[in-house]
C-alpha cells in the first residue's frame, strides 16, 4: 500500500469529546487543534455545531484558525444540521445515517430507499456549497452487505468524496475489514474512510487492514478517547504505520510532537498516559531480561521496530534485576569507567543475581556494588 496516500482524520475534537470525562474549553479546543495541526494530522473533525451553541461558536473559532489542516464538522443527515453547518466556515461535513437493521427499527425507523431519499438532499446542499462531503453508515458491520452496498453506491453516485464505513461497537475483525474494502472498492469510486471503536482490541488492526483492502482515510483520536473504551489512537496508529515504512512516516508526521499531544490530552481529560500505551506509555521503550539488553547494546533494531530517538524519546534498561546478565553488567561497568576481567565480571554478575534473588535492587544499588568492588 503506498503510505502516502492515506490520511488521517482526527476526531479528538468530535469522538474524543464525547469521553467520560472530556469537557473542552474553547482555549482547550484551540489549543488541540493547533498541536494536531503541526504534528501533521490532515483532517481535524469538530463536534456537530447544533449540539449546543457553544459548539457552533467553537467549531466556526477553529475553521478560522487558517491551519493547514482541514477542519471537518460531524452531523446527522438532515437539513437543519446541514444548514447550520455549511455557515461555519469548515472545509468539509461528516453526515452520519444508521444503516444497521438494530438502529432501522429501534433509533429511526427508516427504510433504506428513505435513507437514500434523505442523504441525496443533504449530499445535493452541501456539495452546492462547495463543501467537502462524506457520507458514512453507523453499525457499518451489524448492516446487511446488500443495504450496505445500495446505500454507499447511491451515494458515490451523488457525488460524496468519502463513504464512511464506521464500525460503531468495535465488533469488526481485521480480515472482515479488508474484505469489506476490497468489496466496496469493486463497486464505488470514491475515497473510503474507517471509524473504529475498541471494545474488542482490533481498532488499530482493522484500521490497517482496511487501509490493506483500499480504504484512504482512518478516524483517531489522541490516546484513542471516544465513546466507551474510544476508538484506534492516533499514536497507535502512528506507530503500526511507521513499522510500514519509517521513512514515509517521518516525512508525513512530526513524531516528535507525539508525546506533547498526549500528555495534554491525559492532562486535559485526567487520566495517566497507561503504562503500555504506544510510543509514549512508560514503559514503550524499556528493556530487561539479559538476552534482550545484550542484544539492544550492539544494535537496537534487535528488540525495536519503533526507533525512540523519532519521536524525541530515550529508550530506558533495568539491569538490577535476577533476570540479568554478563554482558550488561559490563557495560554498566565501562560506563561507569570500571574495568573487571572476563572472570571477575562473571563473579559478580553471579552475585548481583543471588542478590536480586531476594527482590529487586535500584540501579544506584547495583552502581555502588560495582564501585565497591573495585575497591575491595
Ligand atoms: C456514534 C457515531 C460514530 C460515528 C462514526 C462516523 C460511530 O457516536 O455512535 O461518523 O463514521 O462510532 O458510529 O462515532
Ligand atoms: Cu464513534
Amino acid at each position: 500500500m503506498p503510505i502516502e496516500r492515506f490520511a488521517i482524520i482526527d476526531s479528538t475534537l468530535r469522538e474524543g469529546e464525547q469521553f467520560s470525562s472530556a469537557h473542552f474549553t474553547t482555549e482547550q479546543k484551540v489549543q488541540i487543534a493547533k498541536a494536531l495541526d503541526a504534528f501533521g494530522v490532515e483532517y481535524i473533525e469538530l463536534t456537530s455545531p447544533v449540539a449546543s451553541p457553544q459548539s457552533l461558536e467553537d467549531l466556526r473559532t477553529v475553521a478560522g484558525l487558517g491551519l493547514r489542516a482541514k477542519v471537518l464538522t460531524h452531523v446527522r443527515c438532515h437539513m437543519d444540521d446541514a444548514g447550520v453547518a455549511v455557515q461555519t466556515g469548515v472545509a468539509g461535513i461528516d453526515i452520519l445515517f444508521g444503516t444497521s437493521s438494530f438502529l432501522r427499527e429501534f433509533s429511526h425507523g427508516k427504510s433504506v430507499d428513505e435513507i437514500i431519499g434523505d442523504a441525496r438532499e443533504v449530499i445535493t446542499f452541501i456539495r452546492d456549497h462547495g463543501k467537502e462531503v462524506r457520507f458514512s453508515s453507523e453499525d457499518s458491520f451489524r448492516s446487511t452487505e446488500g443495504d450496505l452496498l445500495k446505500v454507499y453506491q447511491a451515494v458515490d453516485g451523488m457525488g460524496v468524496d468519502r463513504v464512511g464505513v464506521a464500525d460503531t461497537v468495535g465488533i469488526a475483525t481485521p480480515r472482515q475489514c479488508y474484505a469489506l474494502a476490497v468489496e466496496l472498492r469493486h463497486h464505488i469510486s470514491c475515497d473510503i474512510e474507517f471509524h473504529g471503536h475498541n471494545d474488542a482490541g482490533c481498532a488499530i488492526a482493522n484500521s490497517y487492514s482496511i487501509l490493506e483492502g483500499g480504504a484512504t482515510h482512518i478516524d483517531t483520536s489522541v490516546l484513542g478517547i471516544g465513546e466507551r473504551n474510544g476508538i484506534t489512537p492516533l499514536g497507535g496508529f502512528v506507530a503500526r504505520m511507521y513499522a510500514d515504512d519509517p521513512v514515509a512516516i517521518r516525512k508525513k508526521y512530526d513524531l516528535r510532537r507525539l508525546r506533547e499531544l498526549d500528555e495534554m490530552i491525559a492532562a486535559m481529560v485526567s487520566i495517566e498516559i497507561p503504562y503500555n500505551n504506544f510510543v509514549t506509555g512508560k514503559y514503550a521503550f524499556h528493556h530487561k531480561a539479559g538476552m534482550h539488553t545484550k542484544a539492544i547494546y550492539l544494535n537496537p533494531n534487535s528488540y525495536e521496530i519503533l526507533d525512540p530517538a523519532d519521536f524525541g524519546l530515550t529508550r530506558t534498561m533495568n539491569i538490577a534485576h535476577r533476570l540479568t546478565g554478563y554482558n550488561a553488567i559490563g557495560r554498566r561497568a565501562e560506563e561507569l569507567g570500571l574495568e573487571f576481567g572476563k572472570d571477575e565480571l562473571r563473579h559478580i554478575t553471579r552475585k548481583i543475581k543471588a542478590m536480586a534473588d531476594a527482590g529487586p535492587l535500584s540501579m544506584d544499588q547495583l552502581d555502588a556494588l560495582l564501585r565497591e568492588w573495585v575497591v575491595a
